[in-house]
């Protein structure tokens, strides 16, 4: 078996113990770390969420899966995001309020971040309140990275945008949306200023934002 196929094992089973030790492996033997990261455990995921869809698995074991993919994303996080030194302004991420899902932002914050963003991570189920709160703390924001992964939770973003236009703290920041269900249209329908569909176009959109 190869290594990415062992890591993707490891990542369904949620053997979070030996997850760490197979990327470095991997790494080690030359394996390009993005082709880790999308091959190995993004794909993974999407595997892990079909089965889940079938019921062939549960919340647990979607939940232990995560948790490994977490544990070999730390460990790739340094190749990722190296040359994370340039002042590109500060960007203020989140999930949506009533959403728990955060690799994706995660990883999302990660390529923002090496893309030379100081990085503002409100974690998940973030209420609106508190990105109108963080914004009036950092005046100096260039972007709002706002995250959703549930249907269900669509409208908490629809929401999040329409309070953080209306707050009238605009003018030096923009807002880019992502998320498995989100799309170009929904974002329009929402008043973002920008969709990207994955962590490395969020980065790039990022930095064209800010710098326009
Ligand atoms: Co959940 N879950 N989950 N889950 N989960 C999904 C999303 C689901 C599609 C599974 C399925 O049914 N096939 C489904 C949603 C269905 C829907 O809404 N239509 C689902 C469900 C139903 C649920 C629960 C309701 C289950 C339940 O309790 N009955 C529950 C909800 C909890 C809640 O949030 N309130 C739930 C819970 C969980 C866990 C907690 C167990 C766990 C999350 C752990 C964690 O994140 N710490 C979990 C997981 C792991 C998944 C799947 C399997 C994997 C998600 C993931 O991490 N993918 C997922 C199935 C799937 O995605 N195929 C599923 C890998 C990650 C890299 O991709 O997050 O899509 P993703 O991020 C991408 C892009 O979307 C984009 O960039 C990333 C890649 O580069 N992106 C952005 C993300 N944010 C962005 C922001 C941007 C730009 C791009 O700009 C700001």
């Amino acid at each position: 078996m190869g290594k990415l196929e062992e890591i993707a094992e490891a990542i369904e089973g949620g053997k979070s113990k030996i997850i760490a030790g197979l990327v470095e492996e991997a790494l080690a033997e030359g394996v390009d770390p993005l082709r880790i990261l999308n091959e190995a455990m993004i794909a993974t995921m999407g595997n892990v969420g079909e089965k889940f869809k079938k019921a062939e698995i549960f919340v647990p074991e979607m939940l232990v899966a995560a948790r490994a993919m977490k544990k070999g994303v730390e460990v790739l996080k340094p190749k990722l995001a190296a040359g994370a030194a340039t002042a590109a302004g500060k960007c203020i991420i989140g999930t949506v309020s009533g959403d728990l899902h955060d690799i994706g932002k995660n990883l999302v914050g990660m390529m923002i971040e090496s893309a030379g963003f100081e990085v503002i991570d409100l974690g998940v189920d973030v209420p609106v309140d508190k990105f109108i709160e963080t914004l009036k703390a950092n005046p100096d924001t260039k972007v709002v990275a706002v995250s959703a992964l549930l249907t269900t939770t669509m409208p908490a973003m629809k929401d999040t945008v329409a309070a953080i236009k209306a707050s009238g703290l605009g003018g030096g920041f923009k807002v880019i949306v992502g998320g498995a269900p989100i799309t170009q249209d929904y974002a329009n329908q929402i008043g973002a200023d920008a969709y990207a569909p994955d962590a490395a176009s969020a980065a790039v959109v990022a930095k064209q934002l800010a710098a326009a």
